[in-house]
């Protein structure tokens, strides 16, 4: 109860902050109907309601995951729903000083004039939304544009338009007392080197930023959420570890300014392993003048997932997998990240 206490206290800075204490980190659970739908049929899952709580439940009871895990991110469903004990799982995890954070965007949708490039939607209502969240218990948000790497993109008209809007999410998320997480993700399809990963993540870097100062957002009281600087997924040179880490901290040192208190790392579709490793290195380098932490949905979920399709009934062996993932990356905060067989071994 006095843990329960803390976190509804906190004042949006700190909770920023302790978003990206040391040693911690975020677990993206705010897939939308499609994606988890996604999700679980790779398991062979069907994705009713109660398919869903029942998942997120075991996730969110997880032992001792509050030693590494600050905050997470729950969907519109996810935020209305309650334990087994009729527990809603905001307090449950309020409860063990675990942040509830909320995805309050509609999804990317086709942008128009600009042929197979998206623009997210969800402004229309925003402000009631927010104030209705926060009083369902959540004290951050989380909004995400996509960006993807073609001969001609993305266009500058695709990286305006989600610029601005990622600043309307932040700078309502901040009247409403909310900690807005922006999270421009340069998606990793495609053949390209890692030098163009840099270069478009620098740039939709620096459009966001330019946006956030034009529209007074508090640099303080936001976290970043982006993606590290990889080789595209086709690429037939992909990047080691630390060239990942010295392509990141180049494209974050160049871009984003030193008073956001923290980067928190999507996984993007990197295996468990990789997405670790390639954290550590990041961690490695040290001195930097952001936490440099993670809020990964795949690669902290997916072994957890398999083990639960296994069994529903059984959550203990999920609940394994996902203590084991959650330590491991927390791990990475530090540069100590020791491969356990099982993640090394994990399909990706
Ligand atoms: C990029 O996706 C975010 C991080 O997840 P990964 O570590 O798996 O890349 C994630 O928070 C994402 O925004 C949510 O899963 C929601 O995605 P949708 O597409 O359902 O809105």
């Amino acid at each position: 109860m006095a843990v329960a206490m803390q976190v509804s206290a906190l004042d949006p800075r700190s909770t920023a902050q302790a978003l990206v204490a040391p040693g911690k980190g975020i677990l993206a659970a705010d897939e939308s109907f499609p994606t988890i739908e996604k999700r679980f049929e790779s398991v062979g899952l069907e994705s009713t309601e109660d398919n869903r709580r029942s998942y997120r439940e075991m996730l969110f009871r997880t032992p001792e995951m509050e030693s590494s895990i600050s905050g997470v991110i729950l969907f519109d469903e996810t935020i209305r729903q309650s334990g087994s004990d009729g527990v809603p799982f905001p307090e449950l995890l309020a409860a063990r000083g675990i942040i509830p954070g909320i995805k309050v965007d509609k999804g990317a949708k086709a942008l128009a004039g600009a042929a197979g490039e998206k623009c997210t939607e969800g402004l229309d209502g925003l402000r009631e939304r927010l104030a209705e969240y926060r009083e369902l218990g959540a004290r951050f948000t989380k909004w995400r544009a996509v960006f993807a790497i073609g001969p001609e993109t993305p266009s500058e008209t695709c990286i305006h338009v989600n610029a601005v809007e990622l600043a309307r999410f932040a700078a309502l998320s901040q009247e409403a007392g909310l900690v807005p997480i922006i999270e421009p993700e340069v998606l990793m399809d495609g053949a390209h080197g890692i030098e163009r990963s840099a270069e478009v993540t620098g740039r939709v870097l620096q459009a966001v930023f330019e946006e956030l100062y034009l529209q007074r957002v508090q640099l303080e009281d936001l976290l970043l959420k982006t993606n590290m600087v990889v080789s595209g997924y086709d690429s037939p040179d992909q990047a080691t570890p630390d060239e990942t880490a010295y392509w990141t901290i180049r494209c974050l040192k160049r871009h984003v300014p030193v008073a956001v208190p923290g980067v928190v790392f999507l996984s993007g579709g990197q295996s468990e392993q990789t997405a670790t490793v390639n954290l550590d290195a990041i961690n490695r380098h040290g001195g930097q003048p952001w936490e440099l932490s993670f809020s990964f949905g795949r690669a902290l979920q997916s072994s957890a997932l398999r083990a639960w399709a296994d069994d529903p009934t059984d959550p203990e062996a999920a609940q394994r997998a996902f203590g084991r993932r959650a330590a491991e990356t927390a791990a990475a905060r530090t540069g100590t990240y020791a491969p356990s067989e099982a993640t090394a071994g994990a399909p990706a």
